[in-house]
């Protein structure tokens, strides 16, 4: 091992051939998520039909010559693909297609995370970290959280980051100021049409001042309408132009996601699905989108936020969808 770098760690990408992985993998290997001194073994896991096309993003992550990138596992077998890794990006699954609800994806979908629980609970790390990125998300967490009890629920998080990075870039257009100058965007619950983007408590840096975002956008009716509107369906909009689903935004948000897990966020606010407490109303028991800090890889929902009638009908809608997504998984896991 070279000085000054660390024992390597492995790290579990599925769905390792499909189009978000193909971003995503870059960034994991050269060091983006995990640290600039954290060399990697990545295990690659998709289906069998793919392992074609898996041996050449094999041989890409190879030709990118990374220092840090230290061994490769591809596989079609869970067992290996979760054995001994500290992280995981279940990106694999069923992709959104034009046109397609989010229940039709749902039974496809939850018994793949069923299997993938039960190889997480039988062959990882016990402090494993488990971001879910596959649709339907949340649902598709916390399905896999029940199937890996040996692991804490709290190690089990959906992915509301790409959300997130929507509204904080659509709140710094309106405003004509960099993405950069505007924190504490929150998304509440699904990642799904019912999210509820909120930038009542967010602020944007203004000629070196911070100033809150609905006093600087001064139009109510844009934050409560527009905005919200936009946010929850732009992942269509970017389906109806691409005729594909994002995928470099979306691996973008998964590094940002899994990163802020390993290396703390201070006292910025991040969104991610996480196993609700019954914080700010919403539903217990489901995987709900709070904003959380997060140090020594432990996440903390942010307290003491002011919640209006009008977010509060908003958080029932989405915790609303959540409880008939929890009721529909589990039973299609029983079947
Ligand atoms: P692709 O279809 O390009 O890739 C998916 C890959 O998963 C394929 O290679 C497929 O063979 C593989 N796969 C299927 N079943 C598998 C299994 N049981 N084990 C391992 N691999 C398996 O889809 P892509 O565009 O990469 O999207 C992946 C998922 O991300 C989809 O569910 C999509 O809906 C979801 N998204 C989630 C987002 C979020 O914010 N949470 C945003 C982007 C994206 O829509």
């Amino acid at each position: 091992m070279e000085p000054g770098l660390l024992e390597p760690i492995r790290v579990v990408v599925t769905g390792a051939a499909g189009q978000i992985a193909y971003s995503l993998l870059y960034q994991i290997a050269k060091g983006d998520v995990f640290g600039a001194n954290q060399p990697i073994i990545i295990h690659l896991l998709d289906i069998p039909l793919m392992m074609d096309v898996l041996q050449g993003v094999v041989m890409e992550l190879v030709d990118c010559a990374l220092p840090l990138l230290v061994g490769i596992v591809p596989t079609d077998d869970p067992n290996v693909a979760f054995k001994g890794v500290s992280a995981a990006f279940l990106v694999g699954s069923m992709p959104r297609k034009q046109g397609m609800e989010r229940k039709d994806l749902l039974s496809a979908n939850v018994k793949i995370f069923k299997v993938q629980g039960e190889a997480l609970n039988n062959h990882a790390s016990k402090d494993v970290k488990v971001l879910v990125v596959g649709n339907p998300a949340n649902t598709n967490a916390l399905v896999c959280s029940k199937y890996a009890p040996s692991i804490p629920r709290e190690n089990f998080t959906a992915m509301t980051r790409l959300d997130q990075n929507r509204a904080q870039a659509e709140i710094a257009s309106q405003l004509k100021v960099g993405v950069a100058k505007v924190k504490n965007v929150v998304i509440w619950g699904n990642h799904s049409s019912t999210q509820y983007p909120d930038a009542r408590y967010a602020t944007v840096e203004l000629n070196g001042q911070s100033v809150s975002v609905p006093e600087a956008i001064k139009n109510d009716k844009f934050l409560k309408e527009t905005f919200v509107d936009t946010i929850q369906k732009r992942g269509a909009a970017v389906i109806a132009a691409r005729k594909m689903s994002s995928a470099m935004s979306a691996a973008k948000a998964a590094a940002d996601h899994m990163r802020d897990i390993w290396q703390g966020t201070g006292d910025r606010w991040v969104s991610m699905g996480v196993i609700s407490d019954g914080s700010y109303g919403a539903p217990k028991d489901v995987v709900f989108s709070f904003p959380v800090t997060i140090s020594n890889r432990q996440w903390k929902i942010v307290p003491n936020l002011q919640i209006d009638d009008f977010s509060k009908a908003k958080l029932e809608i989405t915790g609303k969808e959540l409880l008939e997504e929890r009721d529909d998984a589990y039973s299609v896991c029983e079947q």
